[in-house]
Parts: structure tokens; sequence; C-alpha cells
């Protein structure tokens, strides 16, 4: 019997500064409920769902900051959005600021069960940008001030008939990202991204090479570990920036299946065989017959680069 999983890849248009919690779970609801009158079983909500994408705002009052941070889950504000999930039987993952009880603040993303039951959490490992504030780029992107990296690495979790991973965002560029969660024999990665729409640091890096950078970041992951690969963006003009667009759905060959029109709230619905994933974990990507971890010992013993010496 095919394990079909039916996903919705629910992209979110911008959510803008002075936007409440309560109006963007409306948003995230409308979605849901549109997944559901598709018969999907799984939605996949994009980074930081709940919020603009705050990291590009230099803040230096610390309550300042935490307000936009989740001190439970669900919270009184996104209760409404777990109930309706459950009631209408589909899981989904979310993701969002996460401030603990012992006070650390993660870059997060939880999946949560068709019966409303939390399955897993990942905590954003690869935080991009910077610390302080950085006069030279043309915007702000202050992951690295705001968020620590995560510490629960990449796992999975059999759920929805198969094996699920999640990443976020920035996640999707590193190979070991992908591999890490390949070698645990992952089927689906879900992933959700806030990605400005040009480079802060490089004026002629626009749209375009940057939806050419994320598909082929997604097109590698996908079929070098022969897995399902969903990424759903947060996109359009947030608060005066430009976020790119590009929600899609992989499939384990790498093809993009499903792929959004818009820059605003948007449904990507496919069916996705986890059986599909089999022909590539036992050919090309068999990682128990060919890999050769005796030459990778340097991608888990050294993070920069290692040039030889000069002559
Ligand atoms: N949210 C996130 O991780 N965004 C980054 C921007 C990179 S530029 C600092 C991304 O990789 O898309």
């Amino acid at each position: 019997m095919p394990r079909i999983v039916r996903v919705a890849a629910a992209q979110s248009g911008p959510i803008q500064r002075n936007e409440s919690r309560q109006a963007v779970v409306a948003r995230l609801i409308a979605l849901l409920d549109a997944a559901a009158a598709k018969m999907c079983d799984l939605v996949v909500f994009t980074e930081l769902a709940l919020t603009t994408f705050f990291p590009r705002w230099y803040m230096t009052d610390q309550a300042e900051v935490d307000a936009w941070f989740e001190r439970e889950m669900p919270s009184a504000a996104t209760a409404p959005l777990f109930a309706r999930a459950k009631q209408h039987g589909i899981a989904f993952k979310l993701g969002y600021a996460e401030l603990t009880p012992d006070g650390h603040r993660y870059n997060t993303a939880i999946l949560v069960g068709r019966d409303g039951r939390l399955i897993g959490k990942y905590r954003k490992v690869h935080l991009p940008g910077h610390s302080d504030y950085d006069p030279q780029r043309s915007f702000q992107h202050l992951e690295k001030r705001y968020f620590e990296p995560g510490d629960l690495g990449f796992p999975v979790w059999r759920a929805l008939g198969g094996v699920v991973g999640m990443c976020i965002c920035n996640d999707r560029r590193w190979p070991e990202t992908w591999r890490v969660l390949g070698l645990q024999g992952v089927e689906l990665v879900a992933l959700g991204f806030n990605t400005p729409a040009v480079n802060s640091q490089k004026a002629d890096e626009g749209p375009a090479q940057r939806a050419f950078q994320h598909r082929l970041s997604m097109q590698a992951g996908a079929y070098q570990n022969s897995t399902w690969a969903v990424a759903v963006a947060k996109c359009g003009v947030e608060d005066g920036h430009p976020l790119m667009g590009g929600t899609m759905i992989v499939d384990p060959n790498g093809e993009i299946v499903a792929e959004a029109a818009t820059l605003d709230d948007e449904l990507v619905v496919a069916d996705c065989d986890l059986d599909a994933t089999r022909f590539g974990k036992e050919t090309v990507f068999d990682f128990a017959r060919h890999r050769r971890i005796e030459h990778y010992g340097r991608i888990a013993a050294q993070a920069g680069v290692v040039a030889p010496p000069q002559d």
C-alpha cells in the first residue's frame, strides 16, 4: 500500500510589525481550513510564522526583544490554531521564536500530530547574519543577536507513516543539515524561510539569483538524500523590506512538483509518496554501501577553511 502524505505548504504573505498574533493566527487558520478542504494530512507553516521577521530590527531593550518571543506553546494566541488542527485531524509544523523558562532564546519549529500532541521540536542550528549593528549593510539581519544556536541537533521522528525531519531557512543552504537528516532515513523534510529578496551586502544580488540559490539548495538536498522536501516562505514586502517567495515541494529526484505563484498567503499542495524515496536510498544514495567515512573526518572536526601552507 503506497504511503501517500498529502502536504500543504502554507505560504505566508508579509506580516507587518504592528499586526497582532491573533490576526496572524486567523490567517494561519484560514490556510489550515483550506488545507482541510483539500484533504491534506500535513500543513507546513513558515519560519517565525507569528510575527514580522523582527531580526531585521536592531533592538537594545530586552523587553522589546522578548515581546517577539513565545513563552509557551500553545500560547493563548495560538491555542485556536492547535484546536482547529485537531478538529480537522491535520498534523502541522509551525515556526516561532521560543523563550524557554530558563531564559534561552531559539528560532524554533515544532511538529504537531493529527491528535494535537507535540511530536517533535527543532531549534535552528545555522543562524545567519550578525550580532551587532552593522552600518555597512543596507538592512540588518540580527539572528545571531537574538537567538542561540539550536541545542537539539537535527532529529527525525516517525510520523505520518514515515520518517519526518525539520530544519529552518538558512539550514537549507548547508549540505551537513541534509546529510545528518538523510543518515537517519528521512523521507520528508519540512522547513520555513524568511529570505530577503536582495543581499544586504551585495546590491546586485537580487531576487533572480536568490531564487536560483534557494532552488539549488532545495533540489540538491532532496536529491542527494532521496527525500521529499517542503520549503515554505514568508514573502512579499514586510515593513518596507522585500522577502522572496519560492514556496515549493520537491520530490526525491530533486524535481520541483509544486510551487507558489504569488507573494501572499497561498497553499501549495502535493501528494508525497514516501515510497518514492526508496529507489534513491537503495541505489545511488545507498549510504551504507557507498559512503567513505574514512575520508570525511574534516566535516565534523573543523569549522573554517584550512588551506595548504604557502610555498
Ligand atoms: N531567515 C534566514 O535564515 N534567512 C537567511 C538569510 C541569509 S542572509 C543573512 C537565508 O539563508 O535565507
